[in-house]
């Protein structure tokens, strides 16, 4: 839980608007997260969308596993929610007659994979089937509008779930800006990802916000009748318009009480 961000506060500050949770293809009650370091499970390769691999949950944060391929190393460890469809028990790839598969990078000889399996999960703590949860369905329209708030997975650093903006949608995608970054993390993904969240998800589940960033000012939204003072013709015609001033990045952060200076790069 992050105690030194606060939405409601940066919400009136930049003059916007949070997704409604509706957008969102999560659940309302976040699921609980029951899985304990150590763990194993069936998961997808993510590198190998075809092949379903043995796993072992080596972090958990929020309602999010850290999960690590067996037989592969460190580099390619990644994060699931607790009901993504991309996870299930041990068991379920051979009760669908499927074999379970060494990951890509497998850094041993292919023939050396039987016993590596065995020996892997002799023994083991598995995961039990109760702990998984149901994926949520898909909402049934891309409901997003330019300038919503939300919640988004860092893609470049997963670990981060960050304050985001929609800076664009097109078809099924939108376009995710994170606020107060210089662009190079933003990201199109489909209106239904999994990677991103209603504001206030990490709250509700205990993971961490990474609040927004100082490399560029955060835009303020201000409704402003923008016309002539002596003009009351026009002055009477015209209906407000939006109008995007630039707030202070330590503004903001000062005010939403953002106190921590940013991490290390
Ligand atoms: N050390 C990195 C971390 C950047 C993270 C940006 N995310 C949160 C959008 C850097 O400063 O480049």
């Amino acid at each position: 839980q992050s105690d030194d961000f606060d939405w409601n506060m940066y919400l009136k500050e930049t003059g916007s608007l949070s997704a409604p949770s509706e957008c969102f293809r999560q659940s309302k009650i976040p699921p609980a997260n029951d899985f304990e370091v150590g763990m194993k499970l069936e998961a997808h390769d993510p590198r190998n969308a075809t092949s379903v691999c043995i796993a072992t949950v080596i972090g958990i944060s929020g309602a999010r596993l850290n999960l690590r391929l067996d037989g592969s190393d460190s580099s390619n460890d990644f994060w699931r929610l607790v009901d993504s469809s991309d996870i299930q028990p041990v068991g379920t790839c051979e009760k669908q007659g499927n074999l379970l598969q060494p990951p890509l990078g497998y850094q041993m000889n292919v023939s050396s994979w039987p016993v590596f399996l065995f020996r892997t999960l002799n023994g083991s703590e598995l995961a039990p089937a109760t702990i998984f949860k149901k994926e949520p369905p898909k909402p049934p329209l891309n409901n997003f509008k330019v300038g919503m708030k939300l919640e988004a997975t860092d893609r470049k650093n997963p670990y981060f779930i960050c304050p985001a903006t929609i800076g664009g949608v097109k078809g099924d995608e939108v376009y995710i800006t994170f606020d107060g970054w210089s662009g190079v993390f933003d990201y199109w993904c489909k209106y239904d990802s999994r990677e991103i969240f209603p504001v206030g998800w990490c709250c509700l589940t205990g993971d961490v916000l990474h609040p927004p960033g100082n490399k560029v000012p955060i835009a303020k939204n201000t409704k402003k009748i923008e016309s002539s003072p002596f003009d009351a013709t026009q002055h009477s015609m015209q209906s407000p318009q939006e109008t995007a001033v630039i707030l202070p990045t330590q503004q903001i952060r000062k005010s939403a009480r953002i106190n921590k200076p940013p991490g290390p790069t």
